[in-house]
């Protein structure tokens, strides 16, 4: 079996690292976990949000999130996150450098488009990143995920991989929720899309 492991967007401006920005709990302790499943795969590809500070989805107050907007690739308002260059924007310590990953990609630098999703950089499936091609051409199987965060980018890069066709594997460990509502709800729509949810590591090598 060929696999792949893919960290999603696990970046500083998804911790408590930066308070300002999209602070998930616990998501600067998942490094450790991400790098024990990189050991199981024979390649790693990595995502970032690589945002504009002028896009049309930001506002300033957390308590103005989750508003929608009618743009086609911009759903929702969320305060400034992992602007390019900046602190949130970094990966968290003790990941490799994108250099040393085997794919990479960049996504949300078009200030009215903001994708959650790795695969595509349009809301609707249309334009590639590149992801699923690499991973075909490189005969990747099986696909291991963890990053942040689990109900956004986690949970629909890890639906587009299943239906692209790939065995996909969230382990639970290696991500973290920016809600526990959300949580939940994401957990059950990904089982639905085939996606198969692992605990941990130890879980993950009883397979
Ligand atoms: C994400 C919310 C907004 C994520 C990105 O990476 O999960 N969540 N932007």
């Amino acid at each position: 079996m060929r696999i792949a492991s893919f960290d999603i967007d696990a970046q500083k401006g998804f911790t408590p690292l930066c308070p300002k920005e999209l602070p998930v709990a616990g998501g600067d302790q998942i490094v450790t976990t991400l790098n024990e499943m990189a050991k199981r795969a024979t390649i790693r590809v990595g995502s970032k949000d690589a945002h504009t500070p002028k896009a049309v989805w930001i506002v300033d107050k957390p308590d103005a999130m989750l508003q929608p907007l009618s743009y086609p690739n911009a759903d929702l308002t969320w305060v400034a996150h992992c602007i390019a260059g900046t602190k949130g924007f970094e990966l968290l310590d003790g990941l490799p450098a994108v250099n040393d990953y085997d794919f990479f990609v960049w996504k949300g630098i078009e200030p009215d488009m903001h994708p959650y999703g790795a695969c595509y950089h349009d809301l609707n499936g249309k334009l590639s990143t590149g992801i699923i091609e690499f991973l075909k051409q490189k005969n990747i199987q099986c696909v291991l995920v963890g990053g942040l965060a689990l109900d956004y980018c986690v949970k629909n890069t890890a639906i587009q991989l299943a239906k692209a066709g790939f065995q996909v594997i969230v382990l639970l460990e290696a991500t973290r929720a920016i809600a526990e509502s959300t949580k939940q709800s994401s957990i059950f729509e990904m089982q639905q899309s085939g996606v198969v949810i692992c605990n941990d590591i130890a879980a993950l090598d009883q397979l």
